[in-house]
């Protein structure tokens, strides 16, 4: 197949509750959707997942929209593409930029698949029609609201949830919700928040049978995590770390942690994606999947690829209501006790709301032949 236009629809979400973790405060959600189509007139779509802010990883939307236009498309605007597999290599020349990639080579999976007239799903061996998902809760400092918020998360199903935490908003949270909730699987993240200097402190967190501790150190670090999870009990899980699979290598060899956090933007698309699971799978490292506060777009890929069997530990995958008042496609994403549904159309298995997508974003052409 040759890639003959791309479409674009720069959005921003409002979010229902503002979202608080170590680094900052997020109130609503800007993504791109890149709509990829092919000399056919098929037609596949991609999210753009990066925050505005370079406050969680180093890749913003707006350098991100610079890689695409710039840098991106010109590698792949006149190949013939056999397989999406493909798409990876033909970006190698250019470095990182993990997310911006992602957009595009997602997008060419969704096309390729829905030229095939298949689901994604079959592309990963995918056998899961449901999927056990949790919540990631932001920073919020009235313990009484987070437990309340947290309670009615419980309620709707969730099968896991993860506190975001900090110096000074640690082991206080924790206790509370571990006190209210003495069976939930819970685990914190950190966001980067901490040092080695913090580990006799990181220590107490042993006592409160979390699940795993995601991402306490610096994002290039895995001789501190190591140092850690030496002196830990409970698992170190890498978020910000895994750019790649050599990464996990690294993580693996070192010790740095004994669970990855994985997210298909983060490691540049569904082909590295797909490596990292079959190394996690060799190595017998627990892999679950994160989340961006991906639209509908994102969130249906995620459910696509967490239909392999690997995936049993619940992701960060909730329903579009969570986040947003309205999403983006024609069926919101919905939870029911505690699972949610594969969708089961070509491709990631969705459609776009264009009128939703009109009202909260912008139309235009990136690429035509
Ligand atoms: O650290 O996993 C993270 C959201 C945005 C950026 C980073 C993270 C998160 C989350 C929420 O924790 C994931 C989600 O529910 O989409
Ligand atoms: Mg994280």
């Amino acid at each position: 197949m040759k890639i003959h236009r791309i479409d674009r629809y720069r959005v921003r979400l409002p979010l229902r509750i503002p979202f608080e973790t170590s680094y900052g405060r997020l109130t609503e959600k800007a993504f791109d959707l890149l709509l990829v189509t092919d000399e056919l007139g098929n037609q596949g779509i991609g999210e753009l997942v990066p925050f505005e802010q370079p406050d969680y990883i180093e890749e913003t939307i707006d350098t991100a929209r610079i890689i695409i236009e710039k840098h991106l498309i010109p590698l792949i605007k006149d190949v013939e593409i056999h397989h999406p597999k493909e798409v990876s290599l033909l970006f190698n020349e250019v470095k990182g930029n993990q997310m911006a990639k992602s957009s595009l080579e997602t997008a060419i999976w969704d096309l390729y698949a829905k030229r095939n007239g298949e689901s994604l799903k079959t592309y990963f061996n995918g056998t899961r029609a449901q999927i056990p998902v949790g919540v990631s809760v932001g920073i919020q400092t009235d313990l009484t609201k987070l437990t309340d918020q947290i309670t009615e998360y419980v309620a709707l199903g969730y099968q896991r949830v993860k506190l975001k935490i900090r110096p000074g908003y640690d082991l206080k949270p924790i206790e509370v919700i571990r006190k209210k909730f003495p069976n939930l699987t819970m685990m914190v993240d950190a966001n980067s928040a901490y040092t080695i200097k913090d580990i006799a402190h990181l220590k107490q967190l042993d006592t409160y049978n979390l699940a795993m501790i995601e991402q306490p150190f610096a994002a290039n670090d895995f001789l501190d995590h190591a140092q850690l999870q030496k002196e830990l009990k409970t698992d170190i899980c890498l978020d910000e770390n895994i750019r790649t699979l050599k990464d996990c290598e690294l993580a693996f060899s070192l010790g740095s942690c004994r669970s990855i956090n994985l997210k298909i933007p983060r490691v540049g698309g569904i082909t590295e994606a797909m490596k990292i699971v079959d190394f996690c799978n060799e190595k017998k490292l627990l892999v679950w999947l994160g989340g961006m506060f991906e639209s509908g777009v994102g969130r249906a890929l995620n459910l696509q690829f967490a239909s392999q069997k690997i995936f049993t530990f619940p992701g960060d995958i909730s329903a579009s209501d969570r986040y947003y008042y309205e999403d983006i496609l024609t069926e919101p994403i919905e939870i029911q006790k505690g699972k949610i549904s594969v969708p089961d159309g070509l491709g990631i298995g969705v459609s776009l709301s264009i009128e939703t997508l009109l009202k909260y974003g912008i139309y235009d052409t990136i690429f035509t032949k």
